[in-house]
């Protein structure tokens, strides 16, 4: 099991050392199996310092170098989700074309008019705009957002839709 060597709580409070209280987000978020040990003296850690991430490949220190195997551990468990859920059972060229495929109809679409279905705004718009904006901005550039912010109709489909037709607060 990981072990996140910390300095101690403080009151309600993880640990007194907001680093510390980063790392044990970044795990307990990460849903991985961990156990704090209290430490008050850090000198002994490769930095001298606390948060230190106990491993069975070794001491990882720094909350900075703490993000990499829990972000690694939270894209394996995504990974597993959409192996679940079907969409990563395909090989990622499939997804992609799959993928192209449906951005090119909705393209065709919109090719003379500004919404799904013509010049009004419909639920469908709602559905497939929303779409189209959450995978134009994840926190990571991928490149699937640049698909779609680079792409002037379907970026402008989502500003038309978000900006101009339903603007939300
Ligand atoms: N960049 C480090 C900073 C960690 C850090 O500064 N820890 C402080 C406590 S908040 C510490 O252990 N200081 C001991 C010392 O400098 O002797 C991280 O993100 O983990």
């Amino acid at each position: 099991m990981l072990t996140l060597l910390t300095y101690p709580r403080h009151g309600d409070v993880f640990s007194f050392s907001p680093f510390c209280v980063k790392a044990a987000l970044l795990l307990t978020y990460s849903g991985q199996d961990w156990q704090r040990e209290d430490l008050k003296d850090p000198r002994r850690m490769p930095h001298r310092k606390l948060p230190v991430l106990r491993t069975p490949s070794g001491l990882v220190p720094d909350s900075s170098e703490i993000r990499r195997p829990v972000t690694h551990s939270i894209r394996r468990s995504v990974c597993t989700g959409l192996a679940f859920q079907g969409i990563g059972r395909f090989q990622e060229s499939d997804r992609k074309a799959r993928l192209e495929q449906d951005l090119q109809a909705v393209t065709t679409l919109l090719k003379d008019s500004p919404f799904l279905m013509g010049g009004q705004i419909t639920s469908v718009d709602f559905s497939v705009a929303a779409m189209l904006q959450a995978m134009r901005s994840t926190m990571v550039e991928t490149s699937l957002v640049r698909r779609i912010s680079d792409d002037p109709v379907l970026s402008g489909y989502v500003d038309r839709v978000f900006h101009e037709a339903v603007p939300l607060s």
